[in-house]
């Protein structure tokens, strides 16, 4: 007892917070992500976890029973932008969660720069360009914030970006251990140190690849009413990435299932810039799914027999029916 776990996302921004974390506590501290794809955790690594005294889940907004269960062993602190319902008798450290505009936290890595008075360093942006991309470009505030970082440092935005699929790259092929040891290493990296990185280049040639061959097949989308809906198999978590592309590129509403990542489950991926997605949430956690995401975006994961029909669902919630 008494040994810290960090628990946090996978992406950029979940490993930068972690990072900013780590460098806050004392002592030693283990960092660790769920299974890649899986937004909770599986039995066996509740059980695993159950030895530590003090533990961190950071840009993830796992189940609440999940976080229940580390609690009754384990002080629980939450660092967190995801949206989610308070959580009792835990340190919930989410704005989010207690009203706060998703705009005026655009990563985690913000929350914890808030939470630790940090400097605007290179970890706290790059949790803010991970996340958003070159849409934080819409956020005025969070945009003079990253290019008032790039005039002190003389930085090109668009490295910024690469620098973040560079990282990303790593949970995208389902590097996990990798994954799992890039807080601690990240803290001593500059951003030419990410970008020249001759491992995560060639993880981001071959992802490319991927992303580009399904981004760029005209006859994979089927339109149904105003959602663009698209259909793949590949063993690759990049269905973010893929959806963001696509809505991007199509300015609609876009759907997104790969039944190939998981052996026994598919994952679905909703990204709308018309609809709050804050009730699809629920609607689709009643389907008996696992889900959670933000105001544009959402992320399910659904048992193979049900993906047909959640997508019915999806489409039609985002075609304006409530059930
Ligand atoms: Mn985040």
């Amino acid at each position: 007892m008494g040994e810290k776990l960090i628990i946090h996302h996978w992406d950029t921004d979940g490993i930068c917070s972690a990072s900013i974390l780590l460098k806050n506590l004392n002592g030693e501290t283990k960092t660790v992500i769920p299974k890649i794809g899986n937004y909770f955790l599986t039995d066996e690594e509740i059980d695993r976890y159950l030895e530590y005294g003090e533990i961190y889940i950071v840009d993830i907004a796992l189940p609440e029973d999940n976080i229940k269960q580390l609690a009754e062993h384990a002080r629980v602190t939450i660092f967190d932008h995801h949206m989610q319902e308070p959580i009792e008798n835990i340190n919930h450290i989410n704005p989010i969660a207690y009203g706060a505009a998703q705009e005026d936290f655009p990563s985690a890595t913000w929350v914890l720069k808030e939470y630790f008075n940090e400097d605007e360093g290179l970890l706290v942006i790059l949790g803010i360009v991970g996340d958003n991309e070159h849409k934080i470009k819409d956020n005025r505030r969070f945009y003079d914030i990253v290019q008032r970082f790039c005039r002190n440092y003389s930085i090109d935005f668009d490295d910024l970006v690469k620098a973040t699929y560079l990282i990303d790259s790593n949970y995208k092929l389902g590097k996990k251990e990798d994954v799992e040891r890039l807080p601690l290493i990240i803290r001593d990296m500059n951003l030419e140190d990410i970008l020249t990185n001759r491992e995560w280049n060639k993880n981001l040639e071959i992802l490319e690849k991927e992303i580009g061959k399904i981004v760029n097949d005209k006859n994979l989308g089927e339109k149904r009413g105003n959602v663009i809906v698209v259909d793949v198999d590949i063993p690759y978590n990049i269905i973010s990435t893929v959806t963001r592309r696509i809505a991007w590129n199509t300015n609609r509403d876009v759907v997104v299932v790969n039944r190939g990542f998981f052996e026994d489950r598919d994952q679905i991926y909703v990204r709308s810039s018309r609809i709050n997605l804050t009730n699809l949430i629920d609607e689709v956690k009643r389907l008996g799914c696992n889900a959670g995401g933000k105001k544009s975006v959402v992320g399910i994961i659904t048992s193979k027999k049900k993906t047909d029909e959640v997508i019915d669902r999806i489409v039609e919630f985002l075609e304006g029916k409530r059930w």
